[in-house]
């Protein structure tokens, strides 16, 4: 063999700053086509990520080996978003060889931080649900089990926002435009997928009615394959994502015609079921491209799991016990329809048994309450669309609704609840009812949010069915959310307490006893104002605006919505403003208010909420008479990358939906784990963070979820009232609507204050805002204490090891999915 070859065979393995450099040089030119002298920061990522990824192959390959040779039971994570955010420091920080990496580009003259920022942000996803799959993948490869995650490859990812004048502006995020160097392209992956057409009856061979899907149209989807380093390298599973590709298969009565160009963009126009992810976060729009992207990955994601179990099945009776089938809400639902389909249409199975293998295969997560974003397609258009999926739904509905009639004595409210058909108005699909039906296990994502689902849109369902609906309180990966995201304080932390937290983030409480530790906490608030630093560095490159690093770094970072009440946020903004003009005497403690968060492109309410706080900015920033004790920024484009900037840096984490809608958050355990105090509702998961970190190390204020419940079923709630007898917040209301910070057009804000006068304030931000002041105000004074607030801080990180993804994955493992770590065998020393 060439010697060339031979060499770059070694090389490819090495994991020495001298092996990496080597191969950074041999990448640059032989793959990337560039001499060092001409390479830019992108073809030096490129080359660094290339030769990373030589690194996984061989033990990628070696554990779908095992799960293969073991036969292994598989868990499939069916989402149409991962989140995933950058792959190199995540690669590196997993293998371990984040310092030689840096050694070596040293060498080669190069610093880790630029070739780090020239990877784009994979940003397919648009926030928690997305973020949350990607934490899960990074959870079960870190802990060896055999997990894979089926999604869309979006050519677009969630819109790049920027703000012009204040607003919103989308633009177009390309993510893919220079290549992506840790997928694998599968051009002989590729499955068949079909919509429309019609569907004919037949009798089969053994003279029962049987039924095919015919005249449809076909579109192809191709599979990418994107590794996912476990933590220690040991395990790399598969996120495998679909791409839409055109059939061949022409007509071929065109080309007579001489409509052959007509042809060839009918073709072409089926690629754009993968071009651009959906950015709407918790609110559905209905639409039918979305309908088929569903479809279109569960169908190809199906075949794929069945392909794989037929290698050593010949029979489908086994395959609850080989194959799991997670739902990330019910973006995925329709794949029970599809798997009726294949068993029952392709593989002739009894409709019985079908149904049987079905529900033990899928379980399903609900994500959300609001019933904005619940799920209902239209019975015309699934019609259309999927028709045989149509009479599938038709027949599970007939089936199950003859069974409960029974039962039911007459209770026809009951019944139409229960149906998959909502008949009110124009007829739809519930896939919610869909999704609990065809599992076996159905979960919420918060120990509040999972007794809401029993108590309202699952009320029903959880009657006729008590053991199915189980909770699993989400949790974030440690790896990249403490580990990678915030140096300073997890070699801190490694140093006191040794690296065992990184892959048993319990461990993390013996720094309970280290709160009390003067040295420990001056070095804990040193590894905050590191973080401070960075981020002030941040702000002032990304808005001009200088910040003063000893503020209180107050954090809300999150999408736009009104639920989670950016609003309540602003409103304390303002009258913390107008109290600092009128007693300039007084020192206050200077506060830093930082915002992020997209706005969907739709939602008009979300994008005046932005204008508002680029304009409050506006106003306050550039008061000489706050002494810069008060700043305002919004930072632009929100997304994981900024997210590993700003969360280590946060000192205060608002938290502060109205009670009962926010079904777990994420962001706020994040923030909680680098060290921020919360500030907050007893909401989705902070009330578990309460109890974790105790109540005395949190700020918790407002309305609880019942009695949001009473006020809103009392209709008593008038928020004029509220405002009258609350003199700053009726001073803030009025200067917004009066036009103190759009001089330029003084109604700009009018339906922001209708919102929350005449129209009733759904979302209650007037009935908590004198406690959320009284929290705020009771924050600003423990911050005067630094040992006391450190102290605090220090007990929340602590206290947070349970909020591991970890945990979370575990839980699902055992109580839902049934399957269990395998350990693969790299035979051959070292990493192969
Ligand atoms: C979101 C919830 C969050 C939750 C994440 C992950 C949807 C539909 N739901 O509260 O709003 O943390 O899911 O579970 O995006």
């Amino acid at each position: 063999m060439d010697a060339r070859f031979k060499s770059r065979d070694i090389e490819r393995r090495s994991l020495d700053v001298d092996g990496l450099k080597r191969s950074f040089l041999e990448w640059l030119v032989y793959s990337v086509g560039k001499d060092a002298r001409a390479a830019t920061r992108r073809d030096w990522f490129h080359t660094v990520a290339l030769a990373v990824r030589d690194r996984v192959v061989d033990r990628w390959m070696d554990t779908t080996r095992s799960y293969y040779h073991e036969d292994a039971k598989r868990v499939y994570y069916l989402s149409l978003e991962f989140l995933i955010g950058r792959l190199l420091t995540n690669s590196l920080s997993n293998l371990g060889i984040v310092d030689e990496c840096r050694q070596a580009l040293d060498r080669l003259g190069l610093s880790m931080e630029d070739v780090v920022d020239a990877e784009p942000d994979a940003a397919l996803g648009n926030g928690g649900l997305g973020r949350l799959a990607a934490c899960f993948l990074d959870s079960m490869a870190s802990q060896g089990l055999p997990g894979y995650g089926y999604g869309i490859r979006y050519e677009f990812g969630l819109f790049e926002q920027r703000f012009e004048n204040g607003w919103q502006v989308e633009y177009p995020e390309q993510w893919l435009q220079f290549g992506n160097p840790w997928e694998f392209a599968r051009p002989e992956v590729l499955y068949p997928v079909q919509f429309y057409g019609r569907v004919e009856e037949f009798r089969d061979s053994v003279g029962e009615r049987a039924y095919r899907w015919v005249d449809a149209d076909r579109v192809l989807a191709m599979a990418y394959d994107t590794p996912v380093v476990g933590f220690g390298g040991e395990t790399i599973n598969t996120l495998r994502l679909w791409s839409a590709r055109a059939t061949r298969d022409f007509n071929f009565g065109h080309f007579n015609d001489g409509a052959y160009m007509k042809a060839v963009e009918q073709k072409i126009l089926s690629e754009n079921l993968s071009r651009v992810l959906y950015p709407n976060d918790a609110t559905e729009t209905g639409k039918e491209l979305r309908l088929k992207q569903e479809y279109f990955f569960t169908s190809a994601s199906l075949q794929d799991i069945l392909r794989r179990y037929l290698q050593h099945h010949s029979t489908f009776e086994n395959l609850p016990n080989k194959a799991a089938i997670q739902l990330n809400d019910t973006h995925p639902a329709i794949g029970i329809a599809e798997l009726m389909r294949l068993l029952v249409d392709q593989h002739a199975l009894r409709w019985d048994d079908a149904w049987e293998i079905t529900r033990a295969t899928f379980a399903y997560t609900n994500h959300t309450l609001l019933p904005e974003a619940l799920e209902a397609w239209p019975v015309r258009m699934i019609e259309r669309v999927l028709p045989r999926h149509m009479q599938i739904i038709y027949e599970i509905n007939a089936k199950f609704l003859n069974r409960t009639k029974a039962k039911a004595a007459g209770d026809n409210a009951k019944l139409s609840r229960l149906s998959l058909i909502d008949e009110r108005g124009e007829r739809r699909v519930r896939m919610g009812n869909l999704a609990f039906l065809g599992s076996h296990k159905v979960n919420g994502v918060s120990a509040l949010h999972t007794d809401l689902m029993k108590q309202t849109v699952f009320a029903d369902f959880h009657e006729e069915f008590p053991d199915r609906i189980n909770n699993k309180t989400n949790g974030i990966t440690p790896r990249r959310w403490l580990k990678q995201a915030n140096p300073a304080l997890s070699e801190l932390i490694t140093t006191r307490i040794g690296e065992g937290w990184i892959s048993d983030l319990s461990q993390i409480a013996a720094l309970r006893e280290k709160a009390d530790d003067v040295v420990f906490r001056e070095e804990f608030r040193r590894a905050k104002r590191k973080n401070k630093k960075r981020l002030a560095a941040y702000i002032a490159r990304q808005t001009g605006e200088e910040v003063l690093v000893d503020s209180i770094f107050d954090v809300q970072v999150k999408r736009m919505h009104e639920y989670k009440r950016q609003l309540l946020n602003v409103l304390h903004t303002i009258a913390l403003y107008n109290e600092m003009r009128d007693n300039p005497t007084v020192s206050w403690v200077p506060v830093t208010k930082v915002f992020a968060g997209k706005a969907a492109p739709s939602y008009h309410m979300a994008k005046l909420i932005i204008k508002l706080i680029n304009d409050v900015a506006k106003v306050v920033n550039h008061d000489p008479s706050v002494h810069d004790n008060l700043k305002v920024v919004l930072l632009p484009n929100y997304n994981v990358t900024a997210a590993e900037i700003i969360i280590p840096a946060a000192d205060l984490s608002e938290q502060i939906s109205t009670a009962g809608m926010e079904a777990s958050g994420t962001g706020n355990m994040k923030l909680a784990l680098n060290g921020a105090l919360t500030i907050g509702t007893l909401d989705g998961a902070n009330v578990e963070i309460r109890e974790h970190v105790g109540a005395d190390n949190i700020f918790i204020f407002g309305m609880t979820a019942d009695e949001v419940n009473d006020l809103r079923a009392s209709g008593g709630f008038n928020p004029r009232e509220v405002i009258a007898s609350n003199p700053s917040l009726k001073r803030a209301l009025d200067m917004i609507s009066t036009g103190a910070f759009s001089p330029d057009d003084r109604n700009r804000y009018h339906p922001i204050v209708q919102a929350l006068t005449d129209g009733g304030d759904h979302f209650l931000v007037t009935a908590d805002f004198a406690d959320y002041c009284r929290a705020q105000d009771a924050a600003m004074q423990l911050y005067r204490d630094p040992e006391e607030w450190t102290r605090k801080a220090i007990l929340n990180t602590a206290n947070m090891g349970w909020f591991s993804s970890d945990r979370t994955v575990n839980e699902y493992a055992g109580e839902i999915w049934d399957v269990h770590p395998v350990k693969p065998s790299h035979d051959g020393e070292g990493f192969r």
